[in-house]
């Protein structure tokens, strides 16, 4: 749910969309779904009063926990040591898998904030899918890092005659905006379980926080400073690429900004709208196409046309941030490092091969171009998948001609033709679905 910060509190849930044209549908045995996210003992409506309390947004929450499909030492005390597993009291995701086969795992971030890295002690993990779009495949590494509302598929080799189970774990890794040394419990463990040890096998318990793991962690933390998460990572359709020019660009700035003496907000292009979502009612695709209203400013609107091509040139001042774009896919053609300044026109651009996706991480202090094909008329959100951030209104709405939506979705006419149907008047702005 993206209505207030709701999602943080557990109203999450995954929704596959098997596709029979994946590429990669003949390559795996099984595939199992793992969500990795944050938890929070506090309610997020708590958490959310303090994030703009002060006369600046000073930084994000910091989570208790991390949770594997939602297990995880959620009571610190009663956590159990790594020389005495069977005393957890807290269960463990266990991710099954068969010896020579290979599993295929969707891993979702479904985080308020954190970036994870997911490692499986032992074994390589080849990236095969970004947010839904099937990759080549050549990148086979020791761990992948996702960002909050990130997705990807990683192909495991079973290994041939194992004689122990394995640990998985997701760490958060210390971002500009949590103070990572507080986490009490920043990685989640889950068992990759083989089908042919007996059940109930735990992982020798010397292998939790294994030196070997705890290298590959501690280099990927590194490189999330030099490199995003896209970098490297090319689609498996090779005509799968951006349109060779933009129609027209958009410059952003990501800022935070005080407002009043003692309340801040997140913004885009210095537009921010605390609450954004609880204005949503009055500007629901619905309303649009009865109503043909113009977008209220707090909508903080971008007007784009069916079939152009648009660039939109992020240049951060502060904080890293997962922006993520509903109803469309883009392809990141620029990125940089950590602290690079603002975007340079000169640079040059990657039209060859980028990643198409739907959230990118944009780094702090630095710059990062997507450019998407506007093919989806309607009114969608954008915005910074940090739920503080979105909830301090650094969302925006991208917007086709109303024309073109009232064409898509003839509402009036539907309505007209139900028998018995309401009369749409303006009594029903924000009603979202059609009554009976
Ligand atoms: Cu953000």
């Amino acid at each position: 749910a993206h209505s207030a910060t709701q999602y943080v509190d557990g109203l999450k849930a995954a929704l596959i969309v098997q596709d029979p044209a994946d590429p990669w549908i003949s390559k795996y045995d099984s595939e199992f779904v793992l969500q990795v996210c944050d938890w929070f003992h506090e309610p997020a409506e708590t958490l959310e009063a303090t994030v703009y309390a002060n006369d600046l947004h000073t930084g994000d929450p910091v989570p208790d926990s991390a949770l594997f499909n939602a297990h995880g030492p959620g009571n610190c005390n009663l956590r159990g040591t790594k020389d005495n597993p069977e005393g957890f009291a807290c269960t463990f995701t266990k991710i099954p898998i068969t010896s020579g086969k290979r599993l295929r795992i969707r891993i979702i971030n479904t985080s308020a904030q954190s970036v994870f890295i997911f490692v499986c002690h032992d074994h390589t993990l080849q990236i095969i899918e970004a947010d839904g779009t099937p990759l080549d495949g050549t990148k086979i590494q020791d761990s992948v890092r996702l960002n909050a509302a990130q997705r990807y598929s990683v192909i495991i080799e079973g290994k041939t005659n194992p004689t122990q189970n394995y640990w998985c774990s997701a760490t958060m890794i210390k971002a500009a905006n949590i103070l990572f040394a507080a986490v009490p419990n920043p990685t989640a463990y889950g068992i990759l379980a083989y089908s042919n040890l007996p059940k109930g096998t735990y992982p020798p318990p010397e292998q939790i926080g294994d030196a070997n793991d705890t290298q590959i962690i501690l280099k990927s933390t590194t490189q999330s400073i030099n490199y995003i998460d896209e970098r490297g990572l090319h689609p498996f359709d090779t005509n799968d690429k951006p349109p060779a020019v933009a129609n027209r660009t958009i410059v952003l700035n990501i800022t935070f900004l005080v407002v009043t003496p003692t309340s801040a907000q997140a913004a885009f292009q210095g537009k921010g709208v605390p609450g954004f979502y609880q204005h949503l009612a009055t500007s629901t695709l619905f309303s649009y196409a009865q109503h043909n209203i113009t977008l209220p400013k707090y909508a903080n609107a971008i007007h784009v046309k069916k079939g152009e091509a648009v660039d939109i040139v992020f240049n951060c001042e502060r904080g890293q941030h997962p922006l993520h774009m509903h109803g469309h896919d883009f392809y990141v053609i620029s990125d940089s490092k950590q602290f690079a300044g603002n975007f340079n026109a000169s640079s040059k651009l990657n039209l060859k091969n980028p990643v198409r996706r739907d959230t990118f991480t944009v780094q702090s202090e630095s710059n990062a171009v997507i450019r998407f094909v506007a093919n989806n008329p309607g009114v969608w959100i954008f915005h910074c998948h940090i739920d503080w951030h979105l909830a301090g209104g650094m969302a925006l709405t991208i917007a086709y001609p109303d024309k073109e939506i009232q064409k898509l979705y003839p509402l009036k006419t539907i309505m007209k033709k139900k028998k018995n149907g309401h009369k749409a008047t303006k009594a029903l702005e924000g009603v979202t679905k059609c009554p009976t």
